[in-house]
């Protein structure tokens, strides 16, 4: 089976691509500038009925959410020493830090970055965002006091939930300027610093880059 990857620079397909990346799994990459406009499209809901990036396709299937995607690639392309088995001490942290990465802080960022661009159709209140803030600001709470005596997520050390964090963290950083304690900084420095993330990166402009140097 091909996996191809439909993936937009700097957007949630970057989880994706890193964690295949640091698995070596060979994958086809489809990259399309980010345009609204064309991810509503007919033509592009074909591919995605979602309208969105990423969109992986295993041959005929297609999962579009970006966690989804990695524990797919994980399971079916593993094993691999990103994931965490059910018999773990550490499942339950893995689960949950590899959700929270998009429900609890992708997901709120990018609601907030709608409504300070101004490119939200649905213009969503004030108090909306200051939820969407504070939101975001429990997580990160949570985050510090988790890496507080460690240089990842997990006890055992790197993992998917460190990607599925990473890009959030860098997102957040990006879309809405959210700025990071030492600790979160220093954190997101590791992770940035890894040659597969790069590899997932090569295609954003540098300076976005150099915000995290
Ligand atoms: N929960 C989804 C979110 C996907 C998502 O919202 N992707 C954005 C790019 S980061 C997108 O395609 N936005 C275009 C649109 O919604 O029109 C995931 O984790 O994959």
């Amino acid at each position: 089976m091909t996996l191809t990857l439909f993936h937009t620079p700097g957007t949630r397909s970057v989880r994706a691509r890193w964690l295949m990346e640091e698995m070596g799994v060979i994958y086809d990459l489809k990259t399309l500038e980010y345009d609204g406009a064309y991810f509503a499209s007919d033509e592009f809901r074909k591919i995605n009925p979602m309208g969105k990036i990423p969109a992986m396709y295993d041959g005929e299937t297609l999962i579009n959410e970006s966690i989804a995607i990695m524990q797919y690639v994980m399971e079916r392309y593993g094993p691999t020493e990103l994931n965490v088995p059910a018999t773990d001490p550490e499942f339950a942290t893995y689960l949950q830090w590899l959700h929270m990465g998009e429900s609890g802080v992708s997901g709120y960022i990018a609601v907030s970055f709608g409504h300070v661009s101004g490119e939200d159709p649905y213009q969503v209140s004030e108090k909306y965002d200051v939820y969407c803030r504070y939101q975001v600001e429990k997580a990160l709470g949570m985050l510090e006091a988790r890496l507080e005596r460690r240089e990842y997520i997990l006890d055992r050390g790197f993992s998917a939930a460190d990607i599925s964090m990473g890009y959030a963290l860098m997102f957040a950083a990006v879309c809405t300027g959210t700025a990071y304690t030492p600790t979160v900084s220093a954190y997101l420095g590791r992770l940035m610093g890894r040659p597969a993330m790069q590899r997932a990166l090569s295609d954003i402009p540098a300076e976005m880059l150099s915000m995290f140097a």
